[in-house]
């Protein structure tokens, strides 16, 4: 039949490009227009119907960047008109802006000829004899190329805990990283909230009044910090502008990717007043800056960690007025920014309404979800409709399922069985001309995402660009080089208090996962310089061929 053959026709034909980038968020978007730049010929893929990576997807009511949108942005290294021309509206920026900014990116450098939406990577095989990747997508068709780049984001494959009883649920279930594109009206329901991470934080102030009632699920508090959100004025934007080029030196050479100041003193050095200064200078700032700002050891020692996290909890017991539920979201068990801080705009303050309830699912674990509701060991809450905020399967999670394939068949997730083991965090050995962008053991996550972003693209299309003037054909770590970084990798992580707590970071939200570090703690500013060094040297640690 005519479809028959047109599916055969579609199986058989081999489109051949220079370089496959999977996915079409910041980091693909960048990675695309730095390849073409070079003359490349490139075809992107991504699953969702437009570009926007993990802002199409995660569209939940309160949904916005942690990151200060005057820094979550592409650099002059992209181009300067644009971060000239774009003006964010508030401190920090909402889903619905950050999409369309991405949107208007896309459009200004007509980025989306090269793109297939709705397309999804279902296996890539490195060919050894043809020295190409083979890859294959869900509407059947084959592409070739010498280059395979993933840009596919550290927190895109969601996790949705086996609850026993999870469909047999008849409200309505929503995760947050899937969140329908029609927005949903939660008014007048009975609402439960699962989990209590960054997303959860930022969703429950935001429907709390629109709620008959909430119930939010807690298994494990976090130290939320204040953002203080507010518009943007005009003056101050502008100001920013002028400074652009030296904002982001400075953050290319931070830890954080963030123009933060570098405090050069222990928390235990100064006077409990001084400390208690300093934090409050620090909160009234908001955002980061708790952790980034006040005193150099809080990552490195327990002691002066736990200065950090008691101001916190002062601060939780001084907004939340049952002093039970404030107990009860006061962290007691990991220390301050061993678990990723969410940054909240109203979330302790819910927890004063009448229609707010804190489940302690740590005490009283779920049990099941019945057909009603949720089930603890000791109690049976009826909803409308579910919110999972149970986040993600991170780092790891997108890359492995993709299928990668190295030399000799060898699946990514075999090479990685025992955690990730990478160059750098952006190549791997046994799979040639792979580029992992922010991927594991890279610093990614603990940075500004886009300052991460811009250091991989420029890193890979300088590499690109030399291969193709010294007429390379192949790139791939050498054992030696591998094996140092992990064990540098490891040895940066285990000298800080990171690895203690329960987080995925390391991995521990996924039953079953290996646990490892999977961002690296060396901070942005070093990493680059690493990477410089490396490529000035040749691309010491590599063998090319
Ligand atoms: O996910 P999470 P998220 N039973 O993994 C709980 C980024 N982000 O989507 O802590 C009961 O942090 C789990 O409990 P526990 C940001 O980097 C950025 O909120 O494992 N509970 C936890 O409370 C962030 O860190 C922005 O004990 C279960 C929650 O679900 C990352 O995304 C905005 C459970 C999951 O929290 C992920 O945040 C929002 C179970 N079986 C998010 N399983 C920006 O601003 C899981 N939980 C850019």
């Amino acid at each position: 039949t005519a479809t028959s053959k047109s599916t055969q026709a579609s199986e058989s034909r081999v489109d051949e490009f220079d370089a496959v980038v999977v996915g079409a968020g910041f980091s693909g978007l960048y990675m695309l227009h730095r390849l073409r730049e070079l003359g490349l010929s490139v075809r992107v893929f991504d699953a969702a119907g437009d570009v926007g990576g993990t802002w199409y997807w995660n569209r939940y009511p309160g949904a916005r960047c942690d990151s200060e949108s005057i820094y979550y942005v592409f650099s002059d290294h992209f181009s300067e008109e644009l971060l000239e021309d774009w003006t964010w509206s508030e401190r920090y920026a909402a889903q619905p802006e950050i999409l369309s900014y991405l949107r208007h990116v896309a459009d200004r450098f007509d980025l989306r000829k090269d793109i297939r939406f709705d397309t999804r990577v279902t296996a890539a095989e490195y060919d050894e004899a043809a020295d190409r990747w083979e890859i294959r997508t869900d509407d059947g068709s084959r592409t070739t190329a010498q280059f395979l780049i993933t840009a596919v984001g550290c927190l895109s494959v969601t996790n949705l805990p086996e609850f026993p009883g999870r469909e047999s649920f008849e409200g309505a279930s929503y995760h947050t990283g899937r969140w329908p594109h029609e927005g949903v009206d939660f008014t007048g329901q009975r609402v439960a909230v699962i989990g209590t991470g960054a997303t959860s934080v930022q969703i429950v102030p935001e429907i709390a009044d629109q709620v008959a009632h909430m119930y939010v699920f807690q298994r494990t508090p976090n130290y939320d910090i204040p953002g203080w959100n507010r518009p943007l004025d005009e003056e101050y934007v502008r100001k920013t502008k002028e400074t652009y080029k030296e904002l982001w030196q400075r953050m290319r050479e931070s830890n954080l990717g963030l123009p933060y100041d570098v405090p050069e003193r222990s928390a235990m050095e100064v006077s409990p007043e001084e400390r208690r200064r300093v934090y409050e200078d620090a909160w009234g700032k908001g955002g980061f800056r708790i952790g980034a700002e006040t005193f150099n050891d809080i990552l490195l020692d327990e002691q002066s960690n736990e200065t950090a996290s008691e101001f916190i909890r002062s601060k939780i017991r001084e907004t939340v007025r049952d002093p039970d539920v404030a107990e009860l979201l006061a962290p007691k068990d990991h220390p301050f920014f061993t678990k990723r801080p969410p940054l909240e705009h109203g979330y302790y303050e819910a927890f004063n309404r009448e229609n707010v309830e804190l489940v302690d699912v740590r005490r009283s674990p779920i049990e099941s979800i019945t057909p009603t509701g949720v089930r603890t060991r000791d109690a049976e809450y009826e909803v409308d409709s579910i919110i999972y905020a149970t986040g993600f399967d991170a780092m790891t999670g997108a890359l492995f399922a993709m299928g990668i394939h190295g030399r000799d068949g060898v699946p990514l997730t075999e090479k990685w069985a025992e955690g990730p083991r990478t160059y750098l965090g952006l190549a791997t050995r046994g799979f040639p001309n792979l580029f992992t962008l922010t991927g594991p053991q890279s610093p990614s996550v603990l940075t500004n995402m886009t300052a991460a972003i811009e250091q991989h693209v420029d890193w890979v299309a300088d590499c690109v660009r030399y291969m193709r003037e010294h007429d390379l054909d192949r790139i791939e770590p050498l054992p030696e080089a591998e094996d140092d970084w992990v064990a540098h990798h490891t040895e940066v992580g285990d000298a800080t208090l990171l690895p203690r707590a329960n987080s995925w970071w390391v991995g521990a939200n996924i039953p079953g996962k290996r646990r490892t570090l999977y961002p690296y703690l060396g901070g942005l500013g070093t990493y680059r310089e690493t990477c410089d060094r490396i490529a000035a040297n040749g691309y010491e640690g590599f063998a090319l061929g």
